[in-house]
């Protein structure tokens, strides 16, 4: 025997898997519960269904708590190997460039201040995350409008800041704001305009990093490559895969920039350089 169930139990059904939060799908989860048919063979489902409400009972409210607690001092989760907040005067192009850069699909129009919240995107370069955020538009003394502590606080966390040129007053009024709020990360000044490719790579060469390639013994490298500071060694690279790792550690072998010949043995002190492909053997 079949279970069944009728339209509205259907509906509900749709209903939780177009739901995108775990409230949205506690609720439809509970119309199902309302509506499944109460007959021996659906015992099963009728199961399922009060497991899953219990589950999602579990995460409505874990993400309650987990929201009360860090709205206040959490402006922004950090992902990927490095945070680059785009800034600029309003209508300078940051939605467009963000949307060129990264996954996001941020609101893009020709009157000014049209993003009103940071806009947050990851670009995969060459296999490598990095998080873009757009912050709203920059204007004189900006840290004093509502939202000001908050953009602060994302500039400071930023491994990058890009900064987006349009007009020529815009690197005045954009210099002047950090300097007056004494930050001093890295910077990287960008035109209007410029090609989004070029930009990709420029954003990489400054940051700083290298993306070295672990390898199995007898296999191709691994994909994705793993994202170090400049002037890492085979031991960062062996602390970033596993903090045991280095007691086991023997040799490593290394293909690319920083060996002389292919699987160039070396020990843990090796410097690294961007490309470099890494095999470990371990006692
Ligand atoms: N020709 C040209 N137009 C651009 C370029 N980038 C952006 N625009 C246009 O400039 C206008 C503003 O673009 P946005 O990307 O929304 O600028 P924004 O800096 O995010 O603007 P706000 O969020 O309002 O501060 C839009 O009409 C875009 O189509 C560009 O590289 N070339
Ligand atoms: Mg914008």
């Amino acid at each position: 025997m079949t279970v069944n169930p009728g339209i509205e139990y259907q509906l509900a059904e749709d209903d939780f898997r177009a739901a995108s939060t775990p409230a949205e799908k506690l609720q439809a989860l509970q119309k199902m519960w309302a509506t499944v048919p109460r007959h021996k063979s659906s015992e099963g489902l009728q199961q399922q269904i009060k497991q899953k409400i219990a589950k999602y009972k579990e995460l409505t409210k874990k993400e309650k708590s987990s929201k009360k607690g860090s709205r206040a001092s959490l402006s922004l989760k950090k992902e990927g190997s490095a945070t680059i907040t785009l800034i600029g005067a309003p209508n300078s192009g940051k939605s467009t460039l963000l949307k060129q850069l990264t996954n996001a699909n941020p609101l893009i129009a020709d009157y000014p201040f049209t993003t009103l919240k940071p806009e947050i995107g990851i670009l995969n370069y060459k296999g490598i995350r990095l998080q873009i955020v757009e912050i709203p538009a920059i204007v004189e003394n900006f840290e004093k409008t509502e939202k000001g502590p908050t953009y602060l606080s994302i500039l400071r966390m930023s491994e990058m800041i890009v900064l987006l040129i349009e007009k020529k007053d815009d690197l005045r009024l954009l210099k002047g704001e950090l300097e007056k709020n004494d930050i001093h990360n890295k910077t990287l000044i960008i035109k209007k305009g410029d090609n989004a490719e070029k930009i990709k790579d420029k954003i990489w060469d400054s940051l700083g990093l290298i993306k070295v390639f672990t390898k199995q013994p007898g296999k191709k490298a691994d994909y994705p490559p793993i994202a170090l500071k400049k002037g890492a060694t085979v031991r960062d690279l062996a602390e970033y895969i596993h903090k045991d790792f280095i007691r086991k550690f023997k040799y490593a072998k290394v293909w690319g920039n920083s060996a002389k010949f292919k699987a160039q043995t070396f020990g843990l002190d090796h410097g690294l350089e961007d490309n470099d492909v890494v095999e470990f053997h371990t006692a």
